[in-house]
């Protein structure tokens, strides 16, 4: 980077501007100092463990600061192609500890802190998690971020900065509650607030035609505005200089004021139209895999790409005035169908602002756009009401209309005189409330599509839009999912990481995690397999301290832990979890004192929110807790079962809990899971996977092998007659579900009306088949069961685990998209040492 004053150089000025930050602990401390005292106004002198979490969380951020600055100039000098990730929701979690591990910074930040009285990783827990996303899609495009930086690869995340996060989950008397998550209220340090970045953005008015001599023009006027304001948070990458970004939108009210409100003596009501600007990026809908119709959430969406594209636009302009080059400087990636009125809404900008034809600008928009698809669940494919759009957006609605006739024209080409074809693919779904499908016009403006597993991009491709595929073959794509081995092996399970520095003699595989491998070589070594039964023993007694601090409740660290942690749902199969438990908990009960020795002793962990509105949901989980309850409280089985729901799961929580498990339950219906992406954290951390050959679980069992992991149930074949034979009232229920059933009713487990519903929907349609699987289910868990007496049989398999995780990290992943989808190359910042001593 040539800095902006070289032809002063010599000068003071041009010293004072070159100098970095320095890393020893003296500065270091010192830079902690004054931002206790010049940034939190507080003594110096003494500060608690908040202020020194602050404090350091300050220093960090200069060092960020720098560091992002340095790189955006390098993008700015050297012009690459661009990737622009924009996805509603990322969920960070925590990031002091994330920033200083990637800046190569922990033993400098360790010591510089003890002197001043702290524990580095006592601190880690003072900072509160940015939680701004439900489940799997916001994580994984935060692990994506992490990677993208780590690979030098030129890409901004764009996102809506919630004021309140994905609520706090409390449970009371065994039932969820739900409290506002308002995460800002102690300040963000490891935001940057931008006010002279901002946008307006505007809903609602009316279009004007006017004739002008190359054709009708449309004018969008009137409507309300509302004012973006950007926040960014820098991503540093791993042992690079390299810093992304995360640019995150703001609502705010918009200068002009309406006069004649004021003038008319209607001064509050004018400040409250104003006040409601905000509500726009007040909260996250709190809703994994369905989709809710409100109005707002549709304003939040346009919103968000409307700033977006004003920032995207903005910076292109800067190096280029041709509009043909868009394309190649510039790749816009969808986060599932949310931000897809940004097609729209560029295809309107090059229209109406830069006055391109229509041929022209489609092509442009579709050279730059692609989209991931993350699930099939029919309840979350989003469709807007036509009034809805009409209303807030005018304009986008008749552009849609016309992106829509211009496309059927090329499936009448294709399928001459087909109404069936032309139904099944319209943007615009008929019917008593006319819709646009969100999804089609996604695929319909991309030029490339893709699902997040093999088997899931399959299914995209031959079950859900398989009109699309025929007339776009190569339009559809596999992008398997990934997640980042910094978080979750080595900031998560520091043991682990000692392992793998160990027996692989070098580091290298934080980055390069196809190192992992060689561990294979070792797996009969004894003092590799006491190394790791040492560190699961280690991570299981951290767990344990967490179960006790958070629910009271001691368990036994020498039990199989048996983790089941995420999104609340009935496709996940919480359900055939818990009445497996309740079947073990009665077999313990009924068995003799000689019997009992033989009882592999169980931990099973539950965790995850339930959207506030799945009444099912969360049901189940009052169920869980009940069970749990009694469970619990029953002396005669308490050296073997211990049933443990821990509140309020999110990021940081599953940071201690994956580390810890022994087996982890993928448990879901075959073909409903698009991927999952906790499965390959505990692959990682050598947790053997329990569950369906589902999402990407098949790819894990190629890799891993299936005699490593305990695969069963319904194949995604067989599900449509599975569902059929529990029509035509088929299906004999397994004798053993049928005591478990008893049980509840008979109210072992509390009142049973309180879990009818439950009962009566399994009895009704099963849906996700729960009772076909159980007895599946319960021969792999005797097979848990039955390794589990084998210890070093059980370690090794754990260590295979580990060792063929490769392909499940993020960096795998985000290689593909930029090679395969977005066309970008790696642009690494020339320094001397990111760690600038
Ligand atoms: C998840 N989707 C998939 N959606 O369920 C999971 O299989 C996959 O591994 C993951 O994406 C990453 O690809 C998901 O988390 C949501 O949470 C949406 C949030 C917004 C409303 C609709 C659901």
């Amino acid at each position: 980077v040539v800095p902006p004053t070289e032809k002063k150089k010599g000068s003071k000025l041009f010293a004072l501007k070159t100098d970095f930050l320095k890393n020893d602990e003296d500065s270091i401390q010192k830079g902690i100092l004054d931002h206790v005292e010049y940034t939190l106004a507080r003594t110096k002198y003494n500060f608690d463990s908040f202020s020194a979490y602050q404090g350091s969380a300050y220093t960090v951020r200069d060092r960020l600061i720098e560091r992002w600055n340095e790189t955006q100039q390098y993008y700015t000098e050297k012009d690459p192609k661009r990737v622009y990730y924009l996805s509603m929701e990322f969920l960070m979690g925590r990031s002091l500890q994330n920033a200083i591990y990637n800046m190569g910074l922990k033993d400098e930040y360790h010591s510089a802190l003890l002197e001043l009285g702290f524990e580095l990783e006592d601190l880690y827990e003072e900072e509160k998690d940015a939680a701004l996303g439900n489940g799997g899609l916001g994580r994984l495009a935060s692990c994506f971020m992490d990677s993208l930086a780590t690979l030098k690869y030129p890409a901004w995340g764009y996102g809506l900065r919630y004021n309140y996060g994905m609520f706090e989950q409390g449970i009371y008397d065994g039932y969820q509650t739900e409290v506002p998550d308002y995460w800002l209220v102690a300040g963000n340090p490891w935001e940057i607030e931008r006010l002279d970045v901002q946008y307006t953005v505007r809903f609602y008015g009316h279009v004007t035609e006017r004739k002008s001599s190359e054709g009708n023009k449309f004018d969008w006027e009137g409507g309300e505005l509302v004012q973006a304001i950007a926040y960014d948070a820098p991503i540093p990458g791993y042992a690079t200089t390299n810093t992304n970004n995360i640019r995150l939108w703001s609502s705010k009210p918009h200068k002009e004021f309406d006069l004649d409100a004021f003038n008319g003596g209607n001064y509050l009501s004018a400040v409250e139209a104003k006040q409601r600007s905000e509500n726009i990026t007040s909260v996250l809908y709190p809703n994994d895999n369905t989709y809710s119709g409100k109005e707002l959430r549709l304003k939040q969406q346009y919103f968000f790409v409307a700033a977006t594209l004003c920032d995207i636009i903005r910076r292109f302009k800067k190096n280029h005035s041709n509009w043909a080059d868009f394309p190649n400087k510039v790749a816009i990636q969808l986060n599932d169908t949310h931000p897809t009125i940004g097609i729209v809404e560029l295809f309107r900008k090059l229209i109406d602002e830069e006055h391109i034809q229509w041929d022209e600008a489609w092509q442009i928009v579709t050279k730059t756009y692609a989209y991931t698809n993350h699930t099939i669940l029919p309840e979350a494919l989003e469709m807007w009401p036509v009034s809805l759009i009409e209303n807030l957006l005018p304009r986008h609605m008749q552009l849609i209309y016309g992106i829509n006739h211009r496309f059927l024209l090329q499936v009448t080409q294709k399928w001459p005189g087909d109404i069936g074809k032309m139904r099944s693919l319209s943007i615009i779904q008929e019917g008593d409330e006319k819709k646009v499908r969100m999804a089609h016009l996604a695929i319909v403006g991309s030029h490339c599509v893709n699902g997040v597993a093999a088997m899931h991009s399959e299914l995209v491709r031959n079950a859900v839009f398989p009109d699309f595929a025929a007339l776009w073959p190569n339009k559809f794509q596999n992008k398997t999912n990934g997640v980042t081995p910094r978080r979750w092996i080595q900031q998560a399970n520091p043991g682990l990481s000692s392992i793998l520095n160990k027996w692989l003699k070098t580091d290298k595989w934080v980055t390069q995690l196809e190192c992992v491998k060689d561990l294979k070589q070792h797996i009969n070594n004894p003092e590799l397999i006491e190394e790791w039964k040492s560190v699961k023993q280690f991570n299981k007694e951290r767990l344990a301290d967490f179960i006790h601090k958070t629910c009271g409740i001691q368990v036994n660290t020498n039990a199989l832990f048996d983790v089941h942690i995420k999104r609340i749902h009935e496709y996940k199969r919480q359900l055939l979890n818990i009445l497996g438990v309740i079947y073990r908990y009665l077999s313990i009960k009924k068995m003799s004192p000689k019997d009992r020795a033989n009882v592999v002793s169980r931990v099973v962990v539950f965790a995850g929110k339930a959207a506030p509105g799945y009444v099912m949901a969360k049901r189940h989980i009052k169920l869980i807790n009940s069970v749990a309850e009694v469970i619990n409280n029953d002396k005669e089985v308490d050296q073997y079962l211990k049933v443990v729901f821990i509140p309020n799961y999110n990021v940081s929580i599953a940071q201690v809990i994956v580390p810890a498990s022994d087996i982890n339950q993928q448990i879901s219906t075959a073909g409903t899971e698009a991927s999952g992406t906790s499965n390959m954290k505990f692959t990682m951390n050598g947790s053997l996977i329990i569950g369906t050959l589902d999402g990407a679980n098949v790819e894990i069992a190629e890799e891993v092998g299936q005699e490593n992991m305990f695969i069963f149930g319904l194949r995604t074949h067989e599900i449509a007659g599975a569902r059929e034979k529990m029509r035509q009232k088929e299906v004999v229920i397994d004798s053993r579900l049928q005591e478990v059933f008893l049980n509840i009713e008979l109210g072992t487990f509390g009142p049973p009306e309180i879990f009818k519903p439950i009962l009566d929907s399994l009895m009704y349609n099963d849906f996700y088949l729960t009772m076909q699987d159980f007895p599946l289910y319960l021969d792999a868990q005797a097979e848990v069961d039955a390794l589990w007496k084998t210890q070093d049989a059980w370690i090794r398999k754990s260590i295979i685990n580990t060792s063929s995780t490769y392909f499940f990290s993020s960096d795998r992943a985000m290689k593909e998209y930029a090679e395969e989808i977005w066309n970008i190359e790696p642009c690494e910042v020339e320094t001397s040492d990111y760690r600038r001593y």
